[in-house]
């Protein structure tokens, strides 16, 4: 996902293209936004975290994007890519360090496993969405 602050910046399309020439492929990609019903759902693993609720109130604050990525290793290729959870901590060059402004509008969110991965793709998207 591209963050509401990200996108709202417009920094969408500098992020997309940074992904693709990392080389990951595009399997689907969508416009769209959180209710907050479906962000807290999303977030449901950090619901004892205090930063919880900001965070539901954040994703849902302005549009998104969302997008299914396919490469070699791809959870942890787009990791190491996106950067450290806190931009300030992320290494040059990362999307997190380019384009997140705090540890909470870092820019971009990636799923932490292969199996999270296709919960967070089916939550957005349909079979025939994806490519
Ligand atoms: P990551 O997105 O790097 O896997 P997680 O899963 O620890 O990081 O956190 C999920 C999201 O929660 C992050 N993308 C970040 O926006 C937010 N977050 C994590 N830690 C904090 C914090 N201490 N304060 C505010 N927001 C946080």
């Amino acid at each position: 996902m591209i963050k509401p602050k990200a996108v709202a910046d417009g920094n969408m399309g500098n992020i997309i293209a940074k992904i693709i020439e990392g080389g990951f492929n595009i399997k689907a990609l969508k416009y769209t936004r959180l209710t907050e019903g479906d962000a807290m759902k999303f977030y449901a693993v950090h619901k004892e975290r205090p930063f919880y609720n900001d965070l539901v109130k954040f994703m849902t604050s302005g549009p998104i994007i969302a997008a299914v990525l396919e490469k070699d290793n791809a959870v942890e290729a787009y990791r190491n890519f996106i950067g450290a959870t806190n931009p300030a901590d992320a290494e040059e060059g990362t999307i997190r360090k380019l384009y997140g402004t705090s540890i909470e509008a870092n820019a971009v969110h990636g799923s932490d496993s292969d199996e999270n991965a296709q919960i967070e793709s089916n939550f957005y998207f349909s079979e025939r969405e994806m490519f």
